[in-house]
């Protein structure tokens, strides 16, 4: 079966660039760069992966991102990732990044964008991988930033697809993000959000009310509110899962409780991603796997999935 689902083609529609930075590679561009590290090796880094809640991954994740510097580390990364790509058979994907993370440590965006649209580029032509970027805003900074950084990026504007929000959710709803998403909007750009991840129902309502966005990333708190599924079901709406994710982070406490099969039988649009594969354990087809061994996803439920996920795409 493993065999069978890594062979299935599949489109990956939330995977965050900084976060499939690899342990190694990691270490790699620390030396490269200069960088002093708070762990002596690789092996004591992947002890510290252990989160209670989101907010302890993104502690580490963003001090992991630090390492990132020039052009050629954003080209390595993505490269990288790519590379996933090809041996999972993911024929497409969307992925994030965050230009804030970056621009507040001194690194220009020019030099982001360089670097991930030119291993995009060449992974379209040398790995068959097709792909389009999004740009997400980070929720715990004021909006006035993310408007700035929205700004500065559209003379960019053919680097990225779309814009996102993503970071700490719970007191930061989308609300707060209205006219940037206002701003994208009349700028032509689609949108999509993380919501529903630790976040209530109400975040879920708020992004596709407010924000007007496509897609919800994680969207897995949909389940409190029959009235919220009704509507997924009738727009179908997709909701871009990460069971490994959810369980890394304790959004449930076991696979075998994870609803993502459940949403699926219910006529919700669910697809199949990673997030952040590099600090959560697994790429695309180590989340397929999860969902066979601990909830029996069946052949037809897999193919549905990855359906979904291709069918799902903003980009070509
Ligand atoms: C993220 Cl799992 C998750 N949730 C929200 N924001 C994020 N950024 C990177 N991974
Ligand atoms: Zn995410």
């Amino acid at each position: 079966m493993h065999e069978w689902l890594n062979a299935l083609p599949k489109a990956e529609l939330h995977l965050h660039l900084e976060g499939s930075l690899e342990p190694e590679l990691l270490f790699l561009l620390a030396a490269r760069n200069g960088v002093a590290l708070p762990w002596p090796d690789v092996e004591s880094l992947r002890g510290a992966y252990d989160y209670g809640n989101l907010q302890e991954f993104l502690d580490l994740y963003y001090l992991g991102a630090d390492v990132l510097r020039t052009a050629q580390d954003f080209y390595d990364l993505t490269w990288a990732y790519l590379l996933k790509c090809r041996e999972q058979n993911v024929v497409h994907t969307e992925p994030f990044f965050d230009p804030q993370t970056h621009t507040d440590r001194g690194v220009p965006l020019e030099a982001v964008l360089e670097g991930i649209g030119q291993a995009l580029d060449d992974g379209r032509r040398q790995l068959g991988v097709s792909s389009g970027l999004i740009l997400s805003f980070l929720r715990h900074l004021p909006e006035a930033q993310a408007m700035q950084t929205l700004e500065a990026a559209l003379p960019y504007r053919d680097a990225f697809i779309a814009v996102g929000l993503d970071s700490s959710e719970k007191g930061f709803p989308p609300r707060l993000f209205q006219r940037v998403f206002d701003r994208a909007r009349a700028e032509g750009l689609p949108a999509v959000a993380h919501a529903g991840e630790e976040g209530p129902p109400e975040y879920i309502w708020e992004a596709l009310d407010l924000l007007k966005v496509r897609r919800i990333d994680h969207g897995v708190r949909a389940a409190e509110d029959p009235r919220l599924i009704a509507r997924l079901i009738d727009e179908q709406i997709p909701l871009t899962v990460c069971p490994l994710s959810n369980i890394r982070l304790r959004v449930f406490e076991h696979m075998r409780h994870h609803n993502i099969l459940s949403l699926l039988d219910a006529g919700v649009k669910v697809t199949v991603n990673s997030d952040d594969p590099a600090y959560f354990g697994g790429y695309v087809n180590e989340n397929f796997h999860a969902l066979y061994e601990h909830l029996g996803m069946t052949r037809g439920q897999a193919r549905a999935l990855a359906d979904n996920s291709l069918d799902a795409r903003i980009a070509g």
